[in-house]
């Protein structure tokens, strides 16, 4: 189902028309009433009146996270703070959050644009929303909790946590689509395995995930394990939080990006210099009908590629690749780059191991070292330490020949890696940097 036909399936000229008049008067807007923005634009030589359409965007300076920072904590807002209804932060591991603004329109907005990404996995008015993202600071609770409404179905407002309880609401309630993070889906699988819950006495037709990436095994392995369609879902609150790109049921390939409010870039992320469709970097947002909070050409260390193929949907939006990491979580492991969901790639396909897996980074010398540790099940645990021992050498090979790391194996016993209710920590980093 498409939510706003009207508007998912603009033809590109007449969308690329609606993004340069939203575009232009943005700039104005910001460039008047937040003095951060005047000084960024006059330090880059660049006055409102050189931005005509999207074409000149690339001549408008990037705002990171630590512009974002430095006006902590409502220095970017664009309204006064009698017109925000509402205020998210993001957790930030380092130093401040980062706190972004919603006004009414802004509210309703982010529902409508959670409204088009729960219809695009085939949700409607008569399903059972089973929101398991985590309801507080943090966007995607709230965030995926109005878009149900506005939807016209029925939320079930769980938050992530109380796996069992969750499960009997699933059962008792008939859940019909599940909401939470790719990891949660993955212990609650495993939870209803140990409950003897039949994945197929239950009603979930389709789970909407993400706030974390993911690889493609992994969805093949929520989906038998819980017998229903595995979409991503992407967002990050300084855009506005989650619903800011969808993947389709149809095509079930890359995630719609909502052209028609947000403005994506991909660049290349040492030099900054825009890159074309199809080529992978970092991307680039600018939201174009925010009122509160905002952002031009806000860099989100995400990695990704835009796909400009036609889709099975009929949507015009162009779609971006699931995000293989960020910036910021690379390793450098002796000069290779890797993204730890890389490595979840090459797990994945070993029959043997379990999809639970942690990396320890250490530094010796001037070297970065990694330990996979990852489960296997109780089965192959008892098994004789040589056969133990292959399998570790044999994954250490597939990395090796994969990914070309070195990269030490520890098979762990079942359950001893931490389950995950929200954002799976994948990385312990035990450099002392
Ligand atoms: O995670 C918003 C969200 C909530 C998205 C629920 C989807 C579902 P933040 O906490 O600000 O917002 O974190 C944003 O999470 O820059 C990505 O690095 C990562 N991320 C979000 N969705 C995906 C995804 C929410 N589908 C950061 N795949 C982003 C990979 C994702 N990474």
């Amino acid at each position: 189902m498409i939510f706003e036909k009207d508007l998912e399936t603009l033809p590109r000229e007449k969308l690329e028309a609606l993004q340069s008049e939203r575009l232009v008067s943005l700039v104005e807007r910001v460039h008047d009433r937040v003095p951060y923005y005047k000084e960024q634009m006059k330090a880059a030589g660049v006055k409102p009146s050189d931005i005509k359409s999207v074409k000149d965007l690339h001549k408008l300076p990037f705002t990171t996270k630590e512009d974002l920072r430095k006006n902590y904590p409502f220095g970017l807002f664009t309204v006064p703070l009698d017109q925000v209804v509402r205020v998210h932060a993001s957790s930030g591991t380092t130093g401040k959050p980062t706190v972004v603004g919603y006004t009414k329109n802004d509210i309703d907005t982010w529902a409508t644009l959670m409204a088009r990404s729960l219809a695009a996995g085939g949700a409607g008015p008569g399903d059972m929303i089973h929101n398991s993202y985590g309801y507080g600071l943090f966007t995607g609770g709230l965030g995926a909790h109005y878009g149900a409404e506005k939807l016209g179905a029925t939320v079930i407002p769980m938050s992530g946590g109380q796996s069992k309880r969750q499960l009997m609401v699933m059962q008792d309630f008939g859940s019909t689509v599940l909401l939470c993070t790719p990891s949660y889906a993955l212990n609650l699988a495993e939870i209803m395995e140990e409950s003897g819950i039949d994945p197929k006495s239950l009603k979930l037709k389709v789970g909407i995930f993400g706030a974390e990436p993911w690889s493609e095994p992994m969805r093949t392995e929520i989906e038998r394990r819980m017998d229903l369609d595995a979409l991503n879902i992407y967002g990050l609150s300084e855009v506005m939080g989650p619903g800011v790109s969808m993947e389709c049921l149809e095509g079930k390939r890359g995630l719609h990006v909502f052209e028609d409010h947000f403005i994506a870039e991909i660049i290349d992320p040492a030099t900054g210099e825009p890159l074309p469709p199809g080529e992978t970097g970092e991307l680039v947002f600018t939201t174009i009908t925010k009122e509160a909070f905002p952002i031009i050409r806000y860099r989100t260390k995400d990695i990704t590629r835009l796909m400009t193929e036609p889709c099975a949907c009929g949507r015009t939006f162009y779609r971006m690749d699931r995000v293989s990491g960020r910036t910021d979580d690379m390793l450098i492991i002796r000069g290779v780059n890797l993204f730890p969901s890389q490595i979840e790639h090459v797990l994945m396909s070993v029959d043997e191991v379990e999809p639970h897996y942690q990396l320890i980074v250490e530094r010796q010398g001037s070297l970065d070292t990694i330990e996979v540790q990852v489960e296997v099940s109780e089965k192959v645990f008892s098994d004789e330490v040589k056969v133990l021992e292959g399998l570790s050498k044999r994954i250490q090979k597939d990395m090796k020949d994969l990914l070309g790391i070195t990269a030490t194996v520890k098979l762990v016993e079942p359950k001893t890696i931490q389950r995950s209710e929200g954002k799976a920590q994948r990385v312990i980093d035990k450099r002392k940097l």
